[in-house]
């Protein structure tokens, strides 16, 4: 998958991107990160990719031209189409399901936001999708984007280990993780539960359904409304909800 990354601070993307699974990643020709600097693509003595927004206000709006620019540019380095995406607080809320959708693209290119925003013939002229992190105040786009490439990179084949995929897929389906302890077996007197430690790998494997049910009931039950359970789970669910299992 190749990822061009358009924004006026490429260098905050340096330690993130370097270091680790993205770094590995790169170097094994799973991704390509292509960073662009927008002010690259003004044409002015200043360089200017803001102005003042019309109609008055306080605050700088980022100007339309300087991104068009980038992108034709970027699209020509590009065999196949781009999907055009802007980091917005006002996008679709980034789920593990989102980034599932987009790990099936050749190529991404993410416009990353500044100042009081983006001149909104951006949004309608030159993006295909706007994406949102989360319901916060930030500075820019760009956290956001280092975010989207950390969990979409993940999901390439070959860029992690394949020990990810049953807890992965536990988030996947809808569940929070289940408790984990390595050693010592006890420290402070804060004991290991039992039944880790008792080699009964289908006792663990059902405390370990039972703990991520229970915790997903607890601490986000708005998670279970869309989960995916199987027969065996709904009925653990409802043993859990009735009080029945007592084991947290
Ligand atoms: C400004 C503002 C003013 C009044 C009420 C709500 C408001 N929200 C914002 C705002 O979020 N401004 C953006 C901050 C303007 C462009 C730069 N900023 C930003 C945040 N770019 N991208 C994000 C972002 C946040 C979360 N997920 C993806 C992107």
């Amino acid at each position: 998958m190749r990822i061009d990354i358009i924004t006026l601070f490429p260098s905050m993307f340096k330690g993130p991107f370097e270091e680790s699974i993205i770094k590995r990643a790169q170097q094994k020709g799973i991704v390509e990160i292509h960073l662009h600097n927008l002010r690259d693509f003004t044409t002015d003595r200043h360089r200017t990719v803001d102005d003042a927004p019309f109609g008055g206000g306080a605050g700088m709006v980022m100007k339309v031209e300087p991104i068009y620019r980038a992108l034709n540019h970027i699209k020509k380095e590009l065999k196949k189409e781009g999907k055009v995406i802007l980091l917005s607080p006002q996008g679709r809320k980034l789920t593990q399901e989102l980034v599932a959708e987009l790990k099936e693209e050749n190529s991404l290119i993410l416009i990353c936001g500044r100042y009081e925003g983006v001149d909104e013939r951006v949004r309608e002229h030159l993006i295909d999708k706007e994406i949102s992190i989360g319901d916060y105040v930030l500075s820019g786009g760009e956290l956001p984007a280092m975010v989207l490439v950390d969990a979409l990179v993940r999901l390439l084949p070959g860029a992690v280990g394949n020990e990810r995929s049953v807890r992965e897929n536990s988030f996947y389906r809808g569940l929070l993780d289940y408790p984990q302890y390595t050693r010592p077996a006890e420290f402070m007197g804060w004991k290991v539960p039992e039944v880790l430690r008792s080699g009964d790998h289908q006792k663990i494997e059902e405390w370990r359904r039972i703990q991520m049910l229970k915790r997903t009931l607890q601490r986000r039950a708005d998670l279970l409304e869309k989960a995916k359970l199987t027969p065996e789970e709904r009925k653990y669910l409802e043993e859990i909800k009735k009080g029945k299992i007592k084991n947290l």
